[in-house]
């Protein structure tokens, strides 16, 4: 039986950013610098294939440093850590490399600043989230105020509304963080930050052209895990810009054939950590199914690179 036309659009910028592709360049340098065991604390990125793949060539992750032994080397995944967690690594005289995104680490500077100039300093994220929880432990603990929505801004108690500053997660829903700097703006209007708030190109980017793409697709599939931030929003996004069917899938096997019967036009697109070998398993899925034309959405080019820490440069 002939198979059913599909029209495949596929969204870029989609998968790695430069801070993800950094972050895992460290893992594998580290292992060739070192050898086996590297300890990595929590996932390097949010993905079980990724974090799978360098746990079987010698990462061992844990997602505490008091898991790691003394005389080996860790690495901080790219999400950033507290303040005490480098701290608690150079009291133990460990080696340690900082995967931190140098745009996360951007963020982490700024709130420091801030409260240097005395304001106080309010966090736009997702509780308990490795990101906020990283950069609000750049500050001493309870000195960050966390906001998460609109509703939260209503009634949050600040020490003096003329001395305030904000800082965000790099991987949050453009939109809805623009009404919740909206929300602040509008009560504080002293309050400092950056010029919009500190989402990254990568999440901006991706966001950008799922816009462009949701509303050609009968079905969208977001390549990305559970856990990933920018990934889940990438589904938000796609079903508030008119896609009926928006789900994430961390790999084909997740695929709901019986959901996607009838569908002439779908959308794929990928989260930061999400690698491209898993994008076309789930490309080579559909082709196995249906008569597939791949049509680009191509809403921008990136060319961001990010070196990694010179320790890993040199020689061992
Ligand atoms: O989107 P998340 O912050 O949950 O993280 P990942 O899915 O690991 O993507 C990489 C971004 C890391 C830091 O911004
Ligand atoms: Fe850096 Fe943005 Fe990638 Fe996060 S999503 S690692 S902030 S480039």
């Amino acid at each position: 039986m002939a198979k059913p036309a599909l029209t495949l659009y596929l969204a870029a910028p989609r998968g790695f950013c430069a801070g993800v592709d950094r972050a895992i360049k460290i893992v594998e340098m580290a292992l060739e610098k070192w050898g086996a065991p590297v300890y990595v604390r929590h996932e390097i990125v949010h993905n079980k294939y990724v974090v799978d793949d360098l746990r079987g060539k010698g990462a061992v992750f844990v997602e505490d440093l008091d898991d790691c032994p003394d005389d080996r080397p860790v690495i901080f995944s790219a999400h950033g850590v507290p303040k005490a967690v480098p701290a608690e690594a150079a009291r133990r005289e460990m080696v340690y490399v900082d995967a931190t995104c140098p745009l996360v680490s951007k963020v982490h500077i700024e709130a420091e600043r801030h409260h240097q100039n005395g304001l106080q300093m309010i966090m736009i994220g997702h509780a308990g989230h490795p990101e906020t929880v990283g950069t609000m432990g750049q500050l001493p603990d309870g000195k960050v105020l966390l906001v998460e929505t609109v509703q939260d801004v209503a009634t949050v108690q600040v020490r003096d509304p003329e001395k305030l500053a904000f800082v965000t997660q790099t991987t949050l829903s453009v939109d809805d963080t623009a009404d919740i700097v909206a929300a602040l703006q509008a009560r504080f209007p002293g309050i400092v930050g950056p010029h919009k708030e500190d989402i990254c190109y990568a999440t901006t980017n991706r966001q950008d052209a799922v816009k462009a793409m949701a509303p050609k697709c009968d079905a969208m599939l977001v390549v990305g895990a559970p856990n990933s931030s920018n990934s889940r929003r990438l589904v938000e996004v796609g079903a508030r810009a008119g896609c009926g069917y928006a789900q994430l899938v961390q790999r084909a096997t997740d695929i709901d054939w019986r959901a996607l019967q009838g569908i002439s036009t779908l959308g794929i697109t990928a989260g930061a950590s999400a690698p491209e070998v898993l994008i076309n398993e789930v490309i080579d899925a559909f082709r196995d199914r249906f008569n597939v034309t791949i049509e680009q959405v191509v809403t921008a080019e990136e060319n961001v690179e990010f070196k990694v820490p010179r320790v890993l440069r040199i020689p061992a």
